[in-house]
């Protein structure tokens, strides 16, 4: 097991890190920029180093500082959160040249993974389904028309280095497709570097489902549920839940069992995610995250496995906490992202904390790094903090959804509080009848939240 973990992170996930580091017994070192310096995973880590100054780029991202952070401490593992380095193939590569262990799958892992045309190569390859399309990349020279005629209009034209929903571009008729194409293409070369895009069948009204997974980098990976984070804007999750309201056990069971054993064959090792579309019954594979993610506490809830605790256990060589069998998905949980956002125009509201109440009670749960007298800084994501709450049933969730976000006091800046305390009341999410554009278009037909 490792003696001292730097965590490459900040905020929510940061401190959720060293209370895993903790309990595990291993001693934490924090690195901060100099926006963070009263931040509580530095009050509370045993040692801490300040890398640079705000901007990402040059603090978080900055991997020398972040090497010469280890050194100056003595680290010899390296946790990197989510976002930032996480998903860095490079980064874990070059702590491996520096005898550091990155905490997250192989190298060769993240860097498949992070090429969306190659990823879907590979999951359509061990049996994982996939959204029918081109076979690779759409080059200059291919006939694309023939292709997307065969798939069926409309279709979506992404980027290969793309993800998260950048570079996309919807072709709705032949007569869009060559302008989508171009146009993805350039987005593509501008954002990434790299012009490469790939042709699938646009699905209209999914959900986005994804498959939790854990594997020991021997050949063993098991499944602890699914996640429904169909209510984003802008591909931002806003809340997400487990289970979701229309995946059955029998259907849980199998889209399950085909991960898992991708996973098993593909020898990964550590948390993952493989996200899907799901429309009419099926699945179809979009993309794989290679992090532990925001919303892991939903399964942690459920599974009653602390999945970044297991993370540094297996980035240590230990073995999976559970057989899949062992496995059981008690009652419902749903997280809500409250954000330094106003709740209309989203627009950030960084700023002081006059007033912070989090509410408590049986099945709550808090995940965020803010304090009553918390500056919430203006470089980074807007995240206040993550409210969790369990119920037997989603019913009961919801009552007590409702009951803590009227409990819960955030003064001083403006949050997305009052957007949950009205979706916890409306209709379609009470009845969990929802899609990946539902949340948009509540969000357009009126003044919601106001
Ligand atoms: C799609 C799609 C419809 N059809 N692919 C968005 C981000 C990235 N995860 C992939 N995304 C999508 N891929 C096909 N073939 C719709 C989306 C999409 C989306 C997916 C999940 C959650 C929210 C979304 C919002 C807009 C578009």
């Amino acid at each position: 097991m490792f003696d001292k973990i730097l965590i490459a992170n900040r905020g929510e996930i940061a401190l959720r890190v060293l209370r895993a580091c903790k309990e595990l017994g291993i001693a934490t070192v924090a690195v901060h920029s100099t926006a963070d310096a009263d931040a509580m995973h530095v009050r509370l880590a045993d040692e801490s180093v300040c890398i640079g100054p705000p901007q990402s780029k040059d603090s978080y991202l900055n991997v020398p500082a972040l090497l010469a952070a280890c050194e100056i401490t003595g680290a010899d593992a390296v946790h990197p959160g989510y976002g930032f380095l996480s998903e860095n193939a490079r980064f874990a590569e070059i702590l491996d040249d520096h005898n550091l262990h990155f905490i997250g799958p192989k190298a060769e892992h993240i860097r498949l993974m992070g090429d969306k045309i190659e990823a879907k190569k590979t999951a359509k390859r061990l049996g994982i389904p996939v959204v029918p399309g081109s076979d690779g990349a759409v080059g200059p020279d291919d006939d694309a028309m023939s292709i997307a005629k065969e798939i069926g209009f409309p279709v979506l034209v992404k980027a290969a280095a793309g993800g998260g929903g950048r570079g996309m571009k919807v072709a709705h008729t032949a007569d869009d497709l060559a302008l989508a194409i171009s146009t993805a293409g350039n987005e593509a070369k501008a954002a990434f570097g790299d012009a490469s895009v790939y042709l699938e069948k646009y699905l209209q009204k999914p959900r986005h489902i994804e498959i939790q997974v854990l594997g020991d980098g021997r050949g063993g990976a098991i499944h602890p549920g699914e996640r429904d984070c169909s209510l984003q804007r802008r591909h931002q999750k806003v809340w997400e839940e487990s289970p979701s309201p229309v995946i059955s056990p029998e259907a849980r069971a199998r889209i399950g069992g085909i991960c898992a054993k991708a996973m098993q064959e593909m020898q990964y090792l550590g948390v993952g995610t493989i996200e899907f579309l799901y429309e009419d019954g099926e699945f179809y594979f979009i993309e794989m995250n290679t992090r532990i993610q925001v919303e892991h506490p939903v399964t942690e809830m459920i599974t009653g496995i602390d999945l970044v605790l297991e993370q540094i256990r297996i980035a240590a060589g230990g073995d999976l906490p559970v057989t899949q069998d062992e496995i059981t998905l008690n009652g419902h949980a749903i997280e809500c992202r409250v954000n330094a956002e106003n709740p209309v125009t989203f627009r950030p509201s960084p700023g002081k904390i006059s007033r912070y109440h989090p509410p408590g009670g049986l099945g709550i749960r808090i995940d965020s790094a803010v304090y009553q007298g918390y500056t919430i800084p203006p470089y980074y994501d807007s995240l206040v903090g993550k409210l969790i709450v369990h119920g037997k049933t989603r019913g009961e969730c919801l009552m007590r959804l409702r009951r803590a976000l009227d409990e819960m006091v955030v003064d001083g800046i403006e949050t997305t509080l009052p957007l949950f305390r009205a979706l916890v009341r409306e209709p379609s999410i009470i009845d969990g009848d929802y899609h990946i554009h539902w949340l948009e278009q509540y969000l357009a037909s009126g003044d919601p939240a106001g």
